[in-house]
């Protein structure tokens, strides 16, 4: 209603003007406005953000559809990045939330499980990772890993008792902010720069949280956990469930992270219709 009200106003007396013109005025005026135009816009504009979807991350597993050598159907640009599921802690099944149809269940972080991407990130060089989490962990460890590397990588995300996000990648521990809706399915999204080095987590399409270090990370691709720490004794593994992973090997912006967690409609409002349950309880 406001919108459009502005828009009538904004709009109608340029229109009344033009039209109570003879005819050439008018064209000459449009002339020059075609002339003022090119004027403006002399200098090329900022070329727009690529329009993101799950499809177009280079892995995007939604946990749907299982290939035949056994490992989920990568559904995003880069077939050759596979996501592995193994141990008797991980289970893929029909989640609680209809509109994510199978999700990753981590039920019990007392038992051990391996979930991994093998050389999902060049880990010097720009990244992004998205998913759908849910912790149903009532007693959370002092440290429960989200994200983690191989090797001589180091954790990319995780949480502490209280819920604080940080991230570790960068040798420092970087706080990404708090999450006060623990317990509730949310949308992540983790970005990594080169340089300078960054590395922003967003929920829920808003901005939680960035850090920086100075430390220079091990060069080459990383093999990507889930869920579990490279040391399982160094943190507590994840507990609950994870779907609609995405490795992105671009730097989201702001507004491609808005893009995204929006390209989840009806999941993003059962998620909000959820929270409203929860706040009134
Ligand atoms: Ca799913």
């Amino acid at each position: 209603m406001g919108r459009r009200q502005s828009f009538e106003m904004a709009g109608r007396p340029l229109f009344r003007n033009v039209l109570r013109r003879p005819r050439h005025v008018i064209a000459y005026a449009l002339a020059g406005a075609a002339v003022t135009a090119t004027c403006v816009f002399a200098a090329p504009p900022a070329i727009a953000d690529q329009t993101v979807t799950p499809q177009t991350a280079q892995g995007y597993w939604s946990f749907e559809k299982k290939g035949e050598d056994g490992t989920y159907v990568n559904e995003g640009t880069k077939k050759d990045l596979k996501l592995t599921v193994s141990g008797e802690g991980a289970k893929v099944e029909a989640s609680d939330m209809t509109a994510l149809g199978n999700s990753l269940n981590l039920a019990d972080k007392s038992k051990d499980f391996d979930v991994k991407v093998a050389q999902a990130v060049d880990s010097q060089k720009v990244y992004s990772i998205s998913m759908w989490l849910k912790s149903e962990d009532s007693a959370p460890g002092a440290k429960t890993a989200i994200l983690q590397f191989t090797g001589e990588g180091r954790t990319l995300l995780y949480q502490r008792a209280d819920g604080e996000f940080v991230s570790f990648v960068g040798k420092v521990d970087s706080s990404l902010g708090s999450d006060p809706k623990r317990g509730s399915w949310e949308h992540l999204v983790l970005t990594k720069t080169g340089d300078p080095k960054n590395v922003t987590l967003y929920v829920n399409g808003e901005k939680n949280g960035s850090g920086t270090w100075t430390e220079t990370l091990p060069a080459g691709m990383m093999d990507l956990l889930i869920g579990e720490h490279k040391n399982p004794n160094d943190m507590s593994r994840f507990q609950g469930k994870i779907d609609e992973l995405c490795v992105f090997d671009t730097v989201l912006t702001e507004q491609q992270v808005k893009q995204l967690y929006a390209s989840y409609g009806d999941i993003t409002i059962a998620d909000e219709l959820a929270r409203d349950v929860e706040a009134a309880q």
